[in-house]
């Protein structure tokens, strides 16, 4: 989405020329962009902003995305939000036609914006995933963890529906892979660290693990700070034994179901 230049205060961003990213390491929006950037071998102007201390806050920062969300991208001036759109305006931008991702026909265009459009609406549930099973919430950042296991089942729900797009074709659009896998791939790596039991979605697994050997996104996924990557083990080993389970949280959803 484009930002109106009207709407930009912090104006010596309308003069920049090239492609700049604002962006954060372990935010799940700004690695789909990162990704896609790789991918493509789009050169950009990283600027990052430290979410953990609120940079995003910043007046400097609300003056370019009032929001104060990341990822934003700049390109010659133009300001642009929302992960999704940023990775279509990128591909559509840079992409010679073998190496796009983005579908041929309008119905696949259709279908592949809805699937990135459910992974997008599923954006809230990552962060109460994120900030319960993953990551200590500094600095209060997350929401409060919910007593309702709602989200356990948005997320079973959408990976049903990914599974079975599976079952005949190797990417969820076909034979190709295109800017759904890209947008989806961050949401499954993080359920995956949180311990959900991907066994439940055989072709979902198998086809999580296929993408992951691809270099750009392997190298986002083994990317962070070392004390982030390492700290986070640690934590994550700790906080499942003695806190917070997914595994378990997901058997409490499950038995909570009526029988099919
Ligand atoms: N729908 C937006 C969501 C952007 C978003 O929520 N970004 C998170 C990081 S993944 C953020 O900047 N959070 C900072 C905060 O909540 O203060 C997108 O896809 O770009």
């Amino acid at each position: 989405m484009q930002l109106d230049d009207g709407v930009i205060k912090t104006r010596e961003v309308t003069q920049w020329k090239g492609l700049h990213l604002f962006h954060f390491d372990q935010s799940s929006c700004s690695q789909k962009v990162r990704i896609l950037l790789s991918e493509l071998g789009i050169e950009f102007t990283p600027h990052p902003i430290n979410l953990m201390r609120g940079e995003q806050r910043s007046d400097w920062y609300l003056g370019i995305n009032a929001r104060g969300l990341v990822p934003v991208l700049v390109h010659d001036g133009i300001v642009h939000i929302e992960s999704n759109d940023i990775i279509e305006y990128l591909d559509r931008q840079f992409a010679e036609k073998d190496s796009s991702f983005l579908p041929t026909t309008d119905a696949e265009q259709q279908k592949m914006r809805e699937l990135m459009d459910l992974e997008d609406q599923l954006h809230q549930d990552l962060r109460i995933v994120t900030f319960t099973y993953l990551a200590p919430d500094l600095d209060n950042h997350g929401p409060a963890p919910d007593d309702s296991l709602d989200f356990i089942g948005r997320f079973h729900n959408a990976f049903t529906e990914l599974d079975s797009l599976l079952q005949t074709q190797p990417y969820l659009l076909g034979g190709r892979m295109t800017l759904a896998d890209i947008s989806w791939f961050i949401t499954l790596h993080r359920l995956n660290l949180a311990g959900y039991p991907f066994g439940n979605h055989p072709q979902l697994q198998e086809y999580f693990s296929r993408v992951a050997g691809r270099p750009a996104f392997r190298k986002e996924v083994a990317a962070g700070p070392i004390l982030l990557r390492f700290g986070g083990s640690v934590y994550r080993r700790l906080n499942r034994l003695f806190r917070n389970s997914l595994p378990r949280d997901y058997g409490r959803w499950r038995s909570e179901q009526p029988a099919a």
